[in-house]
């Protein structure tokens, strides 16, 4: 007994350092390409968990890091310290994998171990979101605030998407749950046919569309496969159905909520939601547009911010709370991070007193779609002190500052 505490208090003293250790690496960037390889030709079981073991850590290791560089009225926060507390956890666990040997014992108890570490972080989104609302109540915030945890949760959130990636395709191509898309590798689909998730996420937004506002706009659909000699039009690529669906979801229930409220729930014949679908040489673009009304230019940032989203109260476990249609919840940037993530983008633009488009574009190849990962060093921590300043362009309402006397064109 005493012999295991001095154990234990000697693993927690060293650990620090095996922190330290691990977040010294750069984490190591997949492509989707990549992915189906392992999948499908060179998978072994062994191989999967030589590579996670230590990439997990890394991966985890740079992002608690880089926790640490918040501000201490949003480190002390209770959901900020269990959001922490997982984490730690979580790289301790990776950790009793460093030296074992891959064996079928070890590898299979491997795959049941990252199962239980992807449902003990299954609510970060919403537990971090809890944080930041515990802080704004407490500690107010400020602009220079604002932009670090913006630039902070983007990167956290991204960090997340690919621990789970990692997670998921090794669980689902390694371990014994039953396939249930026997075209999948892992959460892949080497023919992610775009217009079929178009209809899924559609499916959906329509109706919670209906159930909020007992009426719902169409939609059309335009497919172009423009690198098609045979005219064949359907646009099928390499990509996780899972992460396009969202985006979609996301930016329907947008749409429709736009088109809805502009045209009034009264009104039957609503302009339907024109949907364009192009595969290109390099990118396959989905342009959704909306006749909803549009938002002024001034506000198309804040749809992407974090801080301006309303309370969304982590899910009580077991309790089946019907979702608003789109609230101001972290929906779109963290659809813009799953287009991010293998080099894709989201973004959305707006005619004011028309209606909106959003884009979607998509790597074609999946060689190039290469998972775009945070790295914590020297430039992050440097981002983090940095000020924001903006002391070198007019602003509008200040008239009234003295200057240094002197011309103003010999002012430096
Ligand atoms: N007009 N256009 C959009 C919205 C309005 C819009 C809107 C009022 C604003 C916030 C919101 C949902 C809709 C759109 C498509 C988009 C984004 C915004 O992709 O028509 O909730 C966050």
């Amino acid at each position: 007994m005493v012999h295991l505490t001095r154990c234990l208090s000697r693993a927690l003293k060293s650990f620090p350092a095996r922190m330290d250790h691990y977040s010294r690496f750069s984490p190591s960037p997949l492509s989707i390409q990549q992915f189906l390889d392992f999948g499908k030709r060179d998978g072994s079981v062994k191989k999967s968990f030589v590579f996670l073991r230590q990439e997990l850590p890394v991966r985890i290791a740079n992002i608690m890091k880089e926790i640490n560089l918040l501000p201490d009225s949003l480190l002390k926060m209770p959901s900020v310290k269990l959001v922490q507390s997982w984490y730690l956890q979580s790289l301790k666990e990776l950790l009793e994998y460093e030296n074992a040997d891959p064996n079928n014992d070890i590898c299979e108890n491997f795959t049941d171990r990252l199962q239980k570490i992807r449902d003990r972080h299954a609510n970060v989104v919403e537990t971090m979101a809890q944080g930041v609302i515990e802080m704004k109540e407490t500690h107010g915030i400020d602009p220079q605030k604002e932009t670090n945890l913006q630039y902070f949760l983007d990167r956290f959130f991204m960090s997340r998407i690919s621990i789970r990636m990692l997670i998921n395709q090794h669980t689902l191509v390694f371990g014994h749950n039953l396939r249930t898309h026997p075209r999948y590798i892992g959460s892949i689909d080497p023919n992610c046919d775009v217009e079929s998730v178009i209809h899924d996420a559609f499916d959906s937004a329509k109706y919670l569309c209906d159930q909020y506002y007992l009426a719902s706009p169409e939609m059309e659909i335009k497919t172009i496969n423009a690198t098609c000699k045979d005219k064949k039009t359907d646009v099928q690529l390499q990509y996780v159905p899972s992460h396009l669906y969202h985006m979609l979801f996301e930016l329907l229930k947008n749409a429709m909520r736009a088109v809805v409220e502009h045209h009034g729930t009264a009104s039957i014949d609503y302009p339907p939601l024109e949907i364009l679908v192009c595969e290109g040489e390099n990118d396959v673009t989905i342009k959704l547009s909306d006749k909803g009304g549009g938002i002024p230019r001034h506000q198309i940032d804040l749809l992407f911010h974090y801080m301006y989203s309303t309370a969304p109260t982590p899910p009580q476990p077991g309790s089946t709370v019907t979702a608003p249609l789109a609230g101001y919840g972290y929906g779109l940037p963290i659809s813009r991070l799953y287009a991010r993530y293998f080099h894709g983008d989201l973004q959305v633009t707006s005619v004011e007193g028309y209606g909106t488009d959003a884009i979607i574009y998509l790597k074609v190849l999946s060689g190039e779609a290469n998972e775009l990962l945070p790295i914590f060093n020297y430039a992050t921590s440097k981002h983090y002190k940095t000020q924001v300043s903006s002391a070198d362009w007019s602003s509008p309402a200040i008239h009234n500052i003295a200057v240094a006397s002197g011309p103003r064109s010999m002012r430096m």
